[in-house]
């Protein structure tokens, strides 16, 4: 591979995606390995500005759809893969599978159209692995620190964006990392440990820079 590793964390709100990205955020600075934490919606300029409109306005399902892909069209074009392609691993809180689990399998948008617009926002960038934290929606919204328009969804609609990345976690085994959320952090911590040292050798035992 030619780039730095491109890492996304996926789950419903309150899952604890961006308390494990983060954690490994700073795992690699300690390991002085060059690394981005970044996030959508809002990791572009734009996408940063359409963010109150995007977790609170009342918007059409394709509405919304266009403004996730307008501001991951940016976002990969300014900063992701430039970022990548200067050798620092990008941890991005959110992508492209976040679209498909919540404008496809939970608004019911159409999945191969939504994978055929993922591919043109992203030119074709993929995860080389996606941590999906799952957990159960009564566990997961009960952390959710967020309030916004799709946590106020009702139970069902939280269910579908579970299955809709199960789904998809099935679709790429080899992209996917599962992991059970509702185990303790620091499980999970070890985890996701393990699966980098397979994949990219860091931290391998004795090296204590964890
Ligand atoms: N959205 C979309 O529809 N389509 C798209 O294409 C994209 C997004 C990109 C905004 O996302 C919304 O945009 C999102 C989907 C939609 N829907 N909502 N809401 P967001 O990422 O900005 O918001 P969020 O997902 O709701 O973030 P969150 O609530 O912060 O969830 P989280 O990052 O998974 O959780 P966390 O902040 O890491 O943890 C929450 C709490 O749980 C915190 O107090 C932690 O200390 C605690 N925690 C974490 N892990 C554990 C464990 N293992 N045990 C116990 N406690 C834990």
């Amino acid at each position: 591979m030619n780039r730095a590793p491109f890492i996304t964390f996926e789950g419903i709100e309150g899952a604890g995606k961006t308390t494990l990205a983060l954690w490994l955020a700073e795992r690699l600075k300690e390991a002085r390995i060059p690394h981005l934490f970044t996030y959508e919606p809002g990791g572009s300029e734009i996408g940063y500005a359409l963010r109150p409109l995007l977790l609170n306005a009342p918007l059409e399902p394709a509405t919304e759809l266009f403004l996730f892909l307008a501001d991951r069209a940016q976002h990969v074009a300014r900063t992701i893969r430039p970022a990548l392609e200067q050798g620092t691993w990008v941890l991005c809180d959110r992508y492209t599978d976040s679209t498909l689990a919540y404008q496809g399998y939970a608004r019911g948008l159409d999945l191969h159209w939504l994978r055929i617009l993922n591919q043109l926002a992203t030119d074709g960038l993929e995860p080389d692995l996606t941590v999906l934290i799952d957990a159960p929606v009564e566990v997961a919204l009960r952390r959710a620190t967020q309030r916004n328009r799709f946590e106020a969804q009702d139970v069902a609609f939280h269910e579908a964006v579970r299955q809709g990345y199960l789904q998809e976690s099935k679709r790429a085994p080899q992209r996917f990392l599962v992991l059970d959320g509702t185990q303790p952090l620091s499980v999970l911590q070890e985890q996701l440990i393990t699966e980098l040292q397979a994949r990219w050798g860091l931290w391998q035992a004795g090296r204590r820079d964890r």
